[in-house]
């Protein structure tokens, strides 16, 4: 009598596997349940085996009816591409332009998750991303004696004083005259005047029969 099939024998668990042998008959709870065959239960695999997700890096074990199932932690998604279970970081700064919305930060991805850092320029100040002022030390590597730092967002400028030109870096400022009166015609706005230029500046000097005026025009006429 094939007492699996007949129904003549107390029933096998729902799970279980029945296996007819003379005379009788066996009840075995199938793979991913516990018990003695006419019983089963979940057996709770991530209990019953710590390690039973150490082979997949950066996964937790989840028991499930009849099985487990190894997934992957927050930060970390699955390989498509694996055969077997694999997880490998998630690139949040890839993924999501605006995981770091800041503009004066930048996105860093870490392994299972990823920060905000401050922008070259910037640096953490109670958790925002405060300007630099780069001018407060050693002025910011501008010409100290004939230029000046000035700080900007994000970084700082040099600038030369009057007179001098260069790019305004450390000692870069060089006494170089401006003909004013070659670069700009009306330097000297009376016609009645004529431009001389002078090292470092300029002058407007009465034409012959001329005299200075009020506001640098020039008075009177030909006597
Ligand atoms: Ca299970
Ligand atoms: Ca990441
Ligand atoms: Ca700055």
């Amino acid at each position: 009598v094939d007492e699996c099939t007949a129904g003549s024998a107390p029933a096998c668990d729902v799970t279980a596997v029945c296996t007819n042998v003379p005379g009788s008959f066996q009840c075995a709870c199938a793979q991913g349940f516990t018990g003695d065959g006419f019983s089963c239960v979940d057996l709770d695999e991530c209990t019953e085996d710590a390690t039973a997700c150490d082979d997949v890096t950066n996964a937790d074990c989840v028991n499930t009816e009849g099985s487990f199932r190894c997934v992957c932690r927050d930060g970390y998604q699955e390989s498509v591409d694996a055969s077997s279970p694999v997880t490998t970081d998630i690139d949040e700064c890839a993924e999501d332009a605006a995981a770091c919305p800041d503009v004066t930060s930048v996105c860093v991805n870490t392994a299972g998750s990823f920060r905000c850092a401050c922008r070259e320029g910037y640096q953490d100040s109670g958790g925002q991303c405060a300007d630099v002022d780069e001018c407060a030390v050693q002025s910011g590597g501008c010409d100290q004696d004939r230029g000046r730092c000035v700080n900007t967002p994000g970084s700082r400028t040099c600038q030369c004083s009057n007179g001098y030109q260069g790019d305004g870096t450390s000692e870069s400022c060089l006494f170089t005259d401006i003909d004013e009166c070659a670069a700009n015609a009306n330097a000297c706005p009376d016609p009645n005047s004529r431009c001389e230029n002078t090292e470092g500046s300029f002058r407007c000097e009465c034409k012959d029969g001329y005299t200075d005026g009020p506001a640098g025009f020039c008075a009177g006429g030909v006597l």
